[in-house]
């Protein structure tokens, strides 16, 4: 059977490798580059010199650990919104107000890989106020305001490894969950490797969200058996109050996964019933366990973000809420889990299955409720495969990755190894369309296609492999989206364009949703940052030990102060620099020779704060680095670096002679 599996597997590497030339090749030679595509493809993503784009796309950055901001139909990137990895273009992780957000229990973490956003919905529906997204490789979640643009919070997610069922959210944004990929040691300890089966667990968390603030918090979490977790969507409508996790290496495994992970020919989805346990936690169930992990939060009015080192979790065992969690046997190592807009349909997508399979949700319960079991697996009762299935895709193609939902009852699945996008009927099972894409797609995305109300006309493809799609840029190439019209029976290709990091998953938003919130300008007046210099009088150099704070502002087009005397070699500096202009698209920039860490972007209103070490004697430069008027040339200054044991006073100034 191994040796069975192990050719399968084999082969269809094979034919993914060959699909991917091959389906170059057949484009160029069948639709002779643009002669296969609608005639009107260019008028329909035109945005015009100064029109806006009519939706916004919110693209993970996978290994980037950002998030892009892309507009739609046009596919041009707005924003690279900073959430995990420092970002030198305006300081992010770099400034002392915003170091803290990187925080961890495993000390300051300046990378992560994030693969899911999703966007707060009220009613099932999208409410565009957050985006949250998941960093996997240290598990964390980050939630963006979309008022700021800007991640507002980080929390991580303790006695978890790879955050990858994440960072999913419930019709009402009542919780975001975040579920481990690799099953580990919990507590985590040092033992031997081989003993992983029967001894590792997964977690499931579930994040409490603050309806008013968005703030996070973990309510509690669900410790299960050692697979890993690789997928989920919350149930909507009918089935709100349940979660789904995909499952694979059911057969708990711990080495060569792509043979010994395939073994069994269906792992489970995980049907949560997160109500009932979350009454169970209310009612004062649950174990809480020591747990080591960080909460990091910016506010809006400071601009500086707190680190909170947590100490403790709520933990779930499911014998102990018995009728909570049912396992749902599902073909072949299935990556997505994909619930339809209706809340009726779970779709898993088997990698290795040669069919699609679809459970219903009014089965399941039925099912649950006549207890009609087959066998269980560490206590969880598993439902029969026969009795809960809705429907089977027959044979739609290869390798399915993931599948959305438009609002006319459609899905869209993703096939990664036949390289194309497969559009059928939900409750007819039947095929509609298929378009290949160029090439290996990952997720598709539709805006709203994670709620009750998909927005239903454009399916954007997250390819990961680009080849011969763009001018070569050496070996290595930006991934490649397309985007389809699917307001007919067939999809129409209309546009390519590259994206940055790897976007996974995306999460896509009328712009009218989201446009007329969005801040411009912090009102100085209201900044509450302690070392903010609001006026120019609060303007001043105070040393404290080897430690100086210089308080300065700036406008166009000058610095105050600009002139710094009296600093020594062997300190720290601090540059404490409040914006003062309070017009739209203003920022300025500050950058100091042979810093350390970047430059800092500071927003109108707003104060951030840059340390530099200055280690040689010297008159030193300093200078915005936006180019921010006419004479941002003569936006600059000089620092006395004097040595150490100098007896120069300090001194600042602004245009004294
Ligand atoms: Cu399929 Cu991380 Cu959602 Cu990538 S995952 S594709
Ligand atoms: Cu301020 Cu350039």
């Amino acid at each position: 059977m191994k040796r069975t599996i192990n050719i399968l597997i084999s082969l269809i590497m094979v034919a993914g490798m060959v699909s991917c030339n091959d389906g170059g090749g057949k484009q160029k030679g069948k639709r002779g580059g643009q002669g296969g595509l609608a005639s009107n493809a260019a008028e329909r993503v035109y945005v015009a010199p100064g029109e806006h784009d009519e939706m916004y796309a919110f693209m993970s950055g996978g290994f980037s650990g950002q998030l892009g901001v892309y507009g739609l139909p046009s596919g041009r990137l707005l924003k690279v919104l900073p959430v995990f990895s420092q970002n030198p273009e305006n300081g992010w992780g770099y400034t002392e107000e915003t170091k803290p957000m990187l925080n961890t229990s495993f000390g300051f973490v300046p990378w992560d890989d994030s693969h899911h956003p999703d966007i707060s919905q009220t009613n099932g529906v999208l409410d565009g106020r957050w985006v949250f997204i998941n960093g996997n490789n240290t598990p964390r979640i980050a939630r963006i305001d979309l008022k700021n643009f800007k991640t507002e919070e980080i929390i991580e997610i303790p006695h978890s490894a790879g955050n990858h069922s994440s960072s999913f959210i419930t019709e009402n944004t009542e919780y975001v969950v975040a579920g481990t990929r690799f099953s580990v040691p919990i507590p985590q300890k040092d033992m031997s490797i081989k003993d992983y089966k029967g001894n590792f667990k997964g977690s499931l968390t579930f994040i409490k969200v603050d309806p008013e603030t968005g703030h996070m918090d973990i309510k509690f979490q669900l410790m299960m058996p050692g697979f890993n977790y690789d997928l989920s969507h919350p149930g909507r409508d009918k089935s709100h109050g349940w979660f789904f996790f995909t499952t694979y290496n059911t057969e708990e495994a711990h080495s060569l996964l792509e043979v010994n992970a395939s073994q069994n020919d269906k792992d489970f989805i995980a049907a949560i019933n997160w109500k009932k346990i979350e009454e169970y936690v209310n009612n004062g169930g649950g174990t809480t366990v020591p747990a080591k992990y960080a909460h990091n939060i910016l506010d809006e009015n400071t601009h500086t973000a707190t680190s909170t080192m947590k100490t403790e979790v709520l933990q779930v065992n499911p014998m102990e809420v018995p009728g909570a969690v049912y396992f749902l046997p599902t073909p072949k190592s299935p990556h997505g889990c994909d619930v339809d807009p209706t809340g009726e349909y779970i779709v898993g997508n088997g990698k290795l299955s040669a069919d699609l399979t679809v459970h219903s949700f009014t089965k399941m319960l039925d099912a649950i409720e006549n207890k009609k079991f087959d066998g269980e697996a560490y206590g969880i009762p598993i439902l029969n495969f026969e009795d809960i299935l809705a429907g089977v895709v027959k044979q739609p193609g290869l390798g399915p990755l993931h599948t959305e939902f438009d609002d006319k009852g459609n899905a869209y699945t993703t096939f990664f190894i036949s390289s194309e996008v497969v559009k059928w009927k939900v409750g007819t099972w039947e095929v509609i369309d298929r378009q290949p894409v160029f090439y290996s797609v990952g997720h598709g995305m539709i805006p709203g296609g994670n709620s009750r109300k998909p927005f239903g006309k454009y399916f954007v493809a997250l390819n990961k492999i680009t080849k011969d799609r763009y001018l070569p840029t050496g070996p290595e190439l930006t991934q490649s989206a397309q985007l389809f019209d699917i307001t007919g029976e067939k999809m129409e290709l209309l546009l390519d364009f590259p994206t940055i990091g790897e976007p996974h998953y995306a999460a896509g938003i009328p712009a009218e949703m989201v446009a007329p919130n969005s801040r411009k300008i912090y009102k100085l007046a209201e900044n509450k940052h302690p070392y903010a210099s609001v006026s120019d009088s609060d303007t001043k150099v105070v040393r404290e030990g080897k430690e100086v704070h210089v308080y300065m502002n700036m406008i166009r087009s000058h610095f105050n102060p600009d002139n710094i005397e009296g600093i020594k070699v062997g300190d720290k500096v601090f540059f404490h620099v409040t914006n003062h202009e309070q017009d739209f698209d203003v920022p300025h920039g500050f950058a100091v020779i042979g810093a350390n860490n970047a430059e800092m972007l500071i927003v109108p209103g707003a104060t951030e704060t840059l340390v530099w070490e200055p280690k040689q004697v010297g008159v030193w430069p300093f200078y915005c680095s936006d180019f921010c008027s006419a004479l941002h040339q003569e936006m600059q200054g000089y620092i006395r670096v004097s040595p150490a044991d100098s007896n120069i006073e300090l001194s600042w100034s602004l245009g004294e002679d």
